[in-house]
Parts: structure tokens; sequence; C-alpha cells
């Protein structure tokens, strides 16, 4: 039999400066022994959050060629994860990604907005094609923003309770995906945590994590590309939360530390050797 790592094509944009998308995913899941087929969906100078005017170039004519280029060689993925897109043609490109390899693990980050609102590019007709990407999809890890466009309902800021956390997350796998994961959840314990539902088992998870008064860019790649690592190197989803949201509080804390510009993302850099050490089962609870 071949022996080779697992292998995940990744179909977001490459922003060069400011440490999100494809420049922290390559090295996150490379880190963890997955092999990374980067698909850019757009090259931009900088990432969109208050860097200036942003150089873009648009690459939405390249994922469908490079993707029959890959079915020619016959190469296979064990996983296909997407994240930021641009346009209604880019969600069909991911469309077309996921039929071609039905047995890979489908992770979808839908990036939509944060604090309540839409990014500027995310039009209503993304935000309805983003929801048809989600429902092919095995895990889905939205924010609370994200959410609530998934689910065409407005945007609640209130703590949520238990009871609430566990319906919204159901609501969300309803859509399709068999394993939820929202990110950055205020609980009305006062505790922020990311929550999780594995459909298959009924099985609700939480993970507190500490609570830092400053927000970076490139987070919610950081969590995502940690938890499709763990659930590839065999983790549960409970395991696979715990080390993505300890990893990211790892980055989070370094970072704040030194008082960083918070625009030019987290100073991954010199923990990043953390994720190639085994770690503990991490601090997960059920909710
Ligand atoms: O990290 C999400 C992301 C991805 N790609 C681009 C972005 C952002 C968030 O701001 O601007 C281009």
């Amino acid at each position: 039999m071949e022996k080779r790592p697992q292998r995940v094509a990744a179909i977001h944009d490459l922003s060069g400066f400011g440490r999100c998308s494809l420049s922290v995913i390559l090295p996150v899941l490379s880190v963890m022994g997955v092999q990374v087929c980067p698909v850019p969906t757009a090259v931009l100078s900088t990432h969109t959050g208050g860097l200036g005017e942003v150089v873009f170039r648009d690459l939405t004519d390249y994922i469908e060629p490079a993707l029959a280029h890959y079915k020619e060689l016959g190469i296979g993925f064990e996983a296909v994860y997407s994240g930021f897109l641009g346009s209604s043609a880019q969600v069909d490109a991911c469309l077309s990604f996921f039929r071609s390899y039905p047995n890979a693990l489908k992770i979808v980050d839908p990036v939509m907005g944060d604090n309540g609102k839409p990014y500027r590019t995310c039009t209503p007709e993304m935000q309805s094609r983003m929801a048809e990407l989600a429902a092919v999809a095995d895990v889905i890890t939205p924010n609370l923003t994200e959410a609530a466009i998934l689910l065409k309902k407005g945007y609640s800021y209130e703590p949520l309770t238990h009871a609430a956390a566990r319906s919204l997350l159901v609501k969300l796998s309803e859509l399709g995906p068999n394993c939820v994961v929202i990110t950055g959840a205020e609980l009305a314990t006062g505790e922020i945590a990311n929550l999780g539902y594995d459909r298959a088992n009924g099985s609700f998870w939480f993970v507190p994590c500490d609570y830092v008064p400053v927000s970076y860019p490139g987070c919610g790649d950081i969590f995502a590309s940690v938890l499709t690592g763990a659930l590839l190197g065999g983790a549960s989803l409970p395991i696979a939360m715990s080390r993505a949201a300890g990893f990211v509080e790892l980055c989070v804390k370094t970072t704040f530390s030194y008082g960083a510009d918070s625009r030019y993302g987290v100073m991954f850099e010199s923990v990043l050797p953390a994720l190639s050490q085994p770690s503990a089962p991490g601090n997960y609870r059920t909710l």
C-alpha cells in the first residue's frame, strides 16, 4: 500500500501579509504532518481588515482546471477544506471539488463576517450560496455571526445559555453537516467557548478559553486548520476542538504579550512547534 501523509486540498485565498488564509493554513497543517495542496481562490496583498487599499487578483478561473489536472493525475485527497470565497462561481468550483472526492472529509469554514456584521464582500447571494456549501459539508466552523447568516436569522448579542447553544448547534446540523463547531461564543455563564455537536452520537461539547481584549485576523483559519489536522489524525471531535482552541489561545496570548499591531495577525511562528508534539486531551466539557 502507498505510504504517504494524509492529504488535504485547501481552497482558500492567499493573503500575502497579515497572517490569514493560506499563509497560516499551510504551515499549521504541515507541522501536523498533513500534506496541503493549496488551491488559491485569489491572491491579495493583505487581508481586508484595515490595511488600506488591497491589491487583489481573482483566480476563479484557476480552480476547476486545477481540479481537472489533479483528477487526470489520479491524485487522492483525504480532505477538502474550503474557506473565504469571493464569488458564486467559486462556490460552484468548491462543489465540484467535493463531488470529485466523495470519500474525503469535507470541511467548510463559512467565512462571511464577524461581530454581527457580514464582510463587505459577502453579498446576500454569497450568503445563501455559502449555506449550500455548508449543506454538503461533514464539518462546519462558523462563528456566531456566520451561524446567524446560515440560519437566516438576526444576530443576537445575548450570551447563550447551554440549552440555547445546543439548539443552535442542532439547527445548524439540520442544514446538512454531521459536525458543527461554533467558534468564540459567549455563554451566559460569562465564559467564552468553542461549542461542538456530533450528530452521529448526539454529543454536545464545549471548550472554554480565556478572554483577551483584542481580536486578530486569521484566528478562525488557524482554529479550523488545527481542527482539520487533528480530525485527520484520528482525534475525536472534543479532542480536536481542544487542540485547536488551545493552540489559538497560545498564539493570541503570545501576540498580546508583545502588544503587537493586531492587524498583523498572531505571532504563530514561534509557537508552531507545539503542534508537532502530542498533546494532552485538553479541557473539553459536555455542553
Ligand atoms: O481570515 C479570514 C480572511 C480570509 N481572507 C481574507 C480576509 C479574511 C479576514 O479578514 O480578509 C482576504
